[in-house]
């Protein structure tokens, strides 16, 4: 990264930004609307790109505003689009969902996360209004920036306004590891939310590494660990780290600038400054201060712990019980050790003007940054800064995303008491070579990567040519499947139309390639591999489509199964259902026009509206064809540009493979065959559902509808591939059982 301190960007078109909060507070008064401007460091970075290349920023303004209120534009250099929130809303989507659910998980706290639904659909209705004002403010930008977890779920709604919008995401707290965000009843939605965009981004590598084990193996998504591409529908998604910076250069000044603080006592510094939050480790690092006054009794009156804590989310109620706990650990701590002229910790709960704490960080000479989780942490990146003078120690938890870049610091573990206390007397301790040494390192690092960088490098990637992600070889196809087949029998269930044959104008044109039949010949000669082909067709033509006598076939859906090794199958209400079925086909003709026709399969049948040509046409013959399916009493189901008419037989492709399975290997085929499922369509879903847990299913296409399949594939070329590998692929005969 070149070394820039100022906001460079290379002018070309307006950013929208999309942030739960504008870039500053109101408040009514008695004088009217009243704002304050934010000052915090990525306020200071946006403005100057919104400047620059003009812009939009969306966000809520943080109090509900009356009906005749209105947010005039002062001085801002760009658009301000605020977002009205009523007081339920307020309640629901920001203390409720955003902070009651979201925050305490995505910080690895899932005891303290509450699930509600009404919240969640809150939730979902806020980040539309924020998605539908942005799509509104949008035109010409450039990208739309959407900014941390209140607003997960706007990617989906804008691409769905502004299907070319380019969309960048930057979530600012951690994305926790798969286990602890697979607790969240919607946590599908929320990655289905995040791969709308072009570039999902995260402070360190770390939180993006755990979000594509998420997508990997919640939604079957095909990932790319080394490029950090996911493929999702028919785009290729970035994943990026970008460790946030600070503004270096202003901090420094005002560091210098500062008297002395009236906040900072006599005696040495030991410093904590935090939003009052759980998060942040406060008790115990108020604990590891006690234990050093214990351990290391030199230090009495000599060291202050300063804690300076900005009150936070009073509504909350653990954050009232926090505030609480804090006030009492402090009375006991100074309590216990106080003598006449001193008392061991000095607490503010009040948020302390930016030129002050400057002045504080400056004169400070240890840092205690000791969050239990926390997405990056600023405080660690100030108090370097700030060290203008004496070098002091940043003590910072390994638990902060900080700890990633910030080397030099002394990294504890924030849940061990013993261990902060060592630490914080090491830093007391130690020489000023060393604190040199480790202070410089720690500062040229953030000069060189301030904020004005990270904003920089962050557009730079979401402007950039987009990548594709290359289709799946056989190094992935051993990843997956080498461990799971080594050694055992496998029965291989495939889908025909859009799984083996591309979906063509008519089904008589889905053809298989040569190719394709010679893979699927290939797998079913193994000794160890059987082929069974499940489809929507009649059995009659899906096994002349395929034409290898070999196989086993399920046709219409399952309702009929023959071939080598398994029980005939007929369903025994075919007969009764194929006369109602040419009713139904009758009764059908009168909404087939403009080109639509019906395709008769015996006890199913297919009407297929793909060849009417305008698009409402084609929903409403759809619709019309619907209705008079379900008048019928039959099940319709979509499938690509056609809806399946079935009879209500409780029969689907997951009782077909069942009954394949275990009248082809017995009641315990799950135990001794391992069984891989390759369709394309909902109706393949039946089959995805029968086999979750017990076998490897792959939903093919680009479709990005939920699936409960384990993995996708783009296309009927990656299932060629597979194909070619399964048959291909070295495997040890099945091992005999050890004697005892
Ligand atoms: P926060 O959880 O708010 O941010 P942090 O990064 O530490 O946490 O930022 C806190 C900010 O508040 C700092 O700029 C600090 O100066 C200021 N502050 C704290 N106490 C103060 C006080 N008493 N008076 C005045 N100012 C005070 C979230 C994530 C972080 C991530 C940031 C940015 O939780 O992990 O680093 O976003 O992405």
């Amino acid at each position: 990264m070149a070394e820039q301190s100022d906001a460079t960007v290379d002018p070309t078109g307006p950013i929208l930004i999309l942030a739960n909060r504008l870039p500053f507070t109101v408040s009514r008064t008695a004088r009217g609307l009243e704002r304050q401007r934010s000052s915090g460091g990525l306020v200071a970075a946006l403005e100057p790109v919104l400047q620059r290349r003009g812009g939009t920023w969306v966000g809520w303004p943080g109090l509900a505003l009356r009906s005749r209120e209105r947010l005039e534009r002062v001085d801002e250099p760009y658009d301000i689009v605020p977002v009205s929130l009523t007081e339920t809303e307020v309640n629901r989507y920001y203390h409720g969902f955003s902070n009651r659910t979201l925050w305490p998980l995505f910080h690895s706290f899932p005891e303290r996360s509450r699930f509600d639904r009404r919240d969640w659909q809150t939730y979902g209705q806020v980040n539309e209004r924020f998605a539908v004002a942005a799509s509104e403010a949008a035109s010409g930008s450039d990208v739309i920036w959407v900014h941390d977890y209140h607003l997960l779920l706007c990617p989906t709604s804008v691409r769905r306004l502004a299907p070319d919008a380019r969309i960048a995401f930057f979530l600012h707290i951690p994305f926790p590891p798969y286990d602890i965000f697979r607790l969240l009843p919607w946590d599908r939605e929320i990655l289905r939310g995040l791969l709308d965009c072009d570039l999902v981004a995260f402070h360190v590598t770390g939180y993006a590494q755990n979000f594509l084990d998420c997508v990997e193996r919640r939604l079957g998504a095909r990932v790319d660990r080394e490029n950090l591409l996911v493929e999702h529908g028919n785009r290729t998604v970035q994943v990026s780290a970008f460790p946030i910076g600070v503004d270096v250069e202003a901090l420094e000044k005002r560091a210098r600038a500062a008297g002395p603080v009236p906040e900072v006592p006599n005696e040495r510094v030991v410093l904590g400054v935090d939003r009052l939050d759980y998060t942040k480790g406060i008790s115990d690092r108020i604990r590891a201060f006690e234990r050093l006054l214990e351990l290391h009794p030199e230090h009495r009156e000599k060291i202050v712990l300063l804690q300076i804590a900005v009150p936070s989310r009073s509504q909350v109620s653990e954050y009232r019980a926090l505030k609480r706990e804090i006030d009492e650990l402090v009375g006991r701590v100074n309590g216990r050790f106080a003598t006449a002229t001193w008392s061991p910790i000095r607490y503010l709960y009040r948020s302390l003007p930016i030129d002050r704490l400057a002045g504080v960080y400056r004169d400070a000479e240890v840092a205690l940054v000791t969050p239990l989780r926390d997405g990056m942490n600023l405080v660690a990146k100030e108090y370097v800064v700030c060290q203008v003078g004496d070098p002091g120690v940043l003590v910072l938890s390994h638990l902060a995303g900080a700890a990633e870049t910030m080397r030099e610091a002394l990294h504890v573990n924030p849940y061990n008491v013993d261990e902060t206390a060592e630490a914080i007397h090491r830093a007391l301790d130690m020489d000023e070579v060393e604190r040199r040494m480790r202070m410089n390192g720690l500062q040229r690092r953030e000069r060189r990567y301030n904020v004005y960088a990270w904003v920089r490098s962050f557009l730079e990637t979401a402007l950039a040519t987009q990548r594709v992600l290359r289709p799946p070889t056989d190094s992935d196809f051993a990843g997956w499947l080498a461990a799971f087949l080594q050694g055992h029998r496998l029965a291989l269930l495939l889908d025909y139309d859009g799984t083996l044959a591309r979906l063509a104008d008519h089904p008589s044109r889905a053809v298989l390639t040569a190719d394709m039949q010679r893979a699927i010949e290939a797998c079913d000669a193994r000794a160890d591999t059987d082929v069974a082909i499940v489809s929507g067709r009649s059995l009659e033509d899906i096994a002349r489509m395929v034409s290898l006598p070999d196989l086993v076939y399920a046709g219409n859906h399952g309702l009929e199964i023959e071939g080598k090794g398994v029980e005939p199958f007929h369903h025994e209400d075919l007969v009764h259902y194929r006369a109602r079925t040419e009713e139904l086909a009758r009764e059908l003709e009168q909404v087939a026009l403009d080109g639509a026709w019906i395709e008769e399969k015996g006890p199913t049948l297919t009407f297929h509206y793909r060849p009417v040509a305008d698009s409402a046409r084609r929903n409403m013959l759809s619709e019309a064809a619907r209705r008079t399916i379900t008048a019928a009493g039959y099940q319709a189901r979509s499938a690509h540009d056609a809806l399946e008419a079935r009879p209500p037989i409780g029969w689907d492709k997951g009782r077909a493979v069942l009954h394949i399975l275990r009248s082809r290997y017995g009641p315990a085929w799950s135990e001794d065959v391992r069984v891989i499922y390759v369709g394309d369509d909902e109706t393949d879903e039946d089959a995805f559902r029968m086999l979750s847990g017990l076998g490897v299913t792959f939903r093919v296409g680009s479709a990005d509808t939920l699936t409960l399949a384990t993995r996708r594939l783009p296309n009927t070329e990656a299932v060629g591939a597979l194909l070619q590998w399964i048959a291909r692929r070295e495997d040890r005969e099945p091992q005999a059982p050890r004697p005892r």
